[in-house]
């Protein structure tokens, strides 16, 4: 069975390891949980399976091969870099590799704080960005990859530079204009063959970057004029969904109520004619002199139906 690597309809996290798994020719199943649409942005597939999947710490993205069972997105990048050769091919590449992951994230983390919850927050955060992308330009300096001199010796570190470089680029379009280096590395990773290949072929996800719930998305979609139709959509279904209910509760309230009424009316008929016929049972044994049931009735008149 090809190996199973989860994660959202969306790049944030997984989509440099769908890269390391393209690059290195590995059949794999793209599973996408979905997210519903909003205001809640349902995660119930996920969830209703997130805590039987064997996994020892359950989170997505996930990468389960036959008995490997992996989460943490760096744990499993490190695990493809052993597999296939690209986590560095001396100590010291090992280390720059290392370095790299880890660095990589921090960078990544400190947009997606931005995208997903703080979008007010984009112009602070794009005017220290040249500080931190000159770090990355002096750590490439005129090498083809982060790491390696070789043309041949891209590492899982170059993946996760290329993707989250691209998320800043999703951010801000202009972001490394002054960065030739930075430039010249991501084309070269979008020239490799397979890569290439991936990137016009159907199952490659263009976008979005960030889940639909990220502030930076659901601007997109403002702008677009989306979210008020996305708005007009969910009230007019708790519209509906309300109505159903008031329906629903008047229907059953009335089906009660004519039961009991009709529950009602038959003891008082079934009553009034028990009465009626208690008074002509009480009539026939009424002494015709008396009018009452006296003693003698029951000294004369012991064949009578009794009460
Ligand atoms: N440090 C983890 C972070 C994983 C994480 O936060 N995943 C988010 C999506 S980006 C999620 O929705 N996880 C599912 C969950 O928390 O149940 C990693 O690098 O894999």
């Amino acid at each position: 069975m090809a190996p199973r690597l989860a994660y959202y309809k969306t790049r944030t996290l997984a989509q440099h390891i769908r890269l390391v798994l393209v690059y290195t020719g590995t059949e794999f199943e793209d599973c996408h949980y979905p997210v519903g649409d909003p205001p809640t942005y349902d995660k119930f597939e996920w969830f209703s399976v997130k805590y039987k999947l064997g996994l020892d710490f359950p989170n997505l993205p996930y990468y389960i091969d036959g008995d490997v069972r992996i989460s943490q997105s760096n744990a499993i990048l490190r695990y493809l870099g052993r597999k296939h050769n690209l986590g560095g091919r001396s100590e010291e590449e090992r280390i720059q590799v290392d370095i790299l992951l880890d660095q990589a994230i921090d960078f990544a983390r400190d947009l997606w704080d931005v995208v997903y919850y703080h979008l007010d927050r984009k112009e602070e955060f794009l005017k220290q960005l040249p500080a931190k992308l000159q770090q990355f330009s002096d750590f490439l300096s005129d090498k083809p990859w982060f790491v390696s001199r070789n043309k041949d010796g891209i590492t899982i570190a170059d993946f996760s530079m290329y993707e989250f470089l691209h998320q800043h680029i999703v951010l801000e379009p202009s972001c490394l204009d002054e960065f030739d280096n930075i430039k010249g590395f991501m084309k070269r990773f979008c020239d490799l063959p397979r890569v290439k290949e991936y990137m016009a072929s159907p199952r490659w996800l263009e976008g979005p970057s960030f889940n639909i719930y990220s502030q930076f998305e659901v601007e997109k979609r403002k702008k677009q004029g989306k979210v008020c139709q996305e708005m007009l959509v969910s009230r007019a279904w708790w519209c509906l969904c309300v109505g159903g209910v008031v329906v629903v509760a008047a229907a059953v309230a009335a089906v009660v109520g004519a039961t009991c009424w009709h529950m009602a009316y038959q003891e008082a008929s079934l009553k009034a004619a028990q009465r009626q016929k208690h008074a002509l049972r009480h009539a026939s044994r009424a002494c015709n002199t008396c009018n009452t049931l006296s003693p003698c009735h029951w000294i004369f008149g012991l064949t009578w139906p009794m009460y």
